[in-house]
């Protein structure tokens, strides 16, 4: 994925015209569009392609099963125009290396969820975050999911990475992060969504956030 503007779009809307629109309007200010089962489920597979006409996609089924199974649901992904595939860590290396190889060999992404942005990834979550990022570099996935919400997390990930995988950054706006912050803590992009498609103005709003984290990027 190239980054221009340092954001995605979580587009997680449940109706079809309003997804267009959306993407339409904010398509010139956002790096990616992500979409997951709030949109599928209501929506359809054929979202995939139909908005990938306006950005990359990365899909986000949050993929947390046996190799086999991972790869499967991979491959239907791509196959339904994704660029790129969110996938848990907590699985274990095999169910990662399996999505890693498929998405490699048609040139595609794995991300990798570390922490999630939640209080409730406090509970389990944040014990096993480093070593899924570790994991997650061991694996050469594409990059790791960490939360916006606690900027710290992300720079304590971002050592455990180093600079060849990316860090993609839910929890700005609606769950309180900052964009700039998570961009100063060492995430590479920031994925936003309440705070974008329940706007009155989308695209005004995704400008702010792009204008609010140009000169650290
Ligand atoms: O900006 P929001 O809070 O409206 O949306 C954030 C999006 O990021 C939404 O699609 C969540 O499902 C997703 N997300 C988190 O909010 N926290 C996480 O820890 C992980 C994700 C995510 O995208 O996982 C891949």
């Amino acid at each position: 994925m190239e980054r221009k503007t340092g954001l995605i779009l979580a587009l997680d809307v449940t109706d079809r015209e309003e997804a267009v629109k959306i993407s339409e309007k904010v398509a010139g200010y956002v790096d990616a569009i992500k979409i997951g089962y709030p949109l599928v489920l209501s929506t359809g597979m054929d979202m995939i392609s139909k908005l990938s006409e306006y950005a990359p996609i990365i899909a986000d089924f949050k993929v947390a099963d046996i190799p086999n199974t991972n790869r499967l649901i991979c491959e239907q992904v791509f196959k339904a125009g994704a660029d790129a595939v969110i996938v848990q860590g907590f699985t274990g290396h095999d169910s990662l290396e399996a999505a890693v190889k498929l998405a490699k060999e048609q040139n595609k992404d794995i991300y990798v969820v570390t922490e999630m942005s939640h209080p409730g990834a406090l509970d389990f979550m944040q014990d096993v975050g480093e070593g899924i990022a570790k994991m997650a570099a061991d694996a050469k996935a594409s990059g790791v999911v960490a939360p916006a919400t606690r900027p710290e997390r992300v720079t304590e990930i971002r050592k455990i990475i180093g600079s060849e995988l990316s860090i993609i950054s839910p929890g700005v706006g609606a769950q309180g992060g900052t964009a700039s912050d998570v961009i100063k803590a060492g995430a590479d992009w920031v994925i936003v969504g309440r705070s974008i498609y329940q706007s009155e103005d989308p695209a005004m709003a995704a400008k702010k956030l792009v204008d609010e984290m140009k000169e650290f990027i």
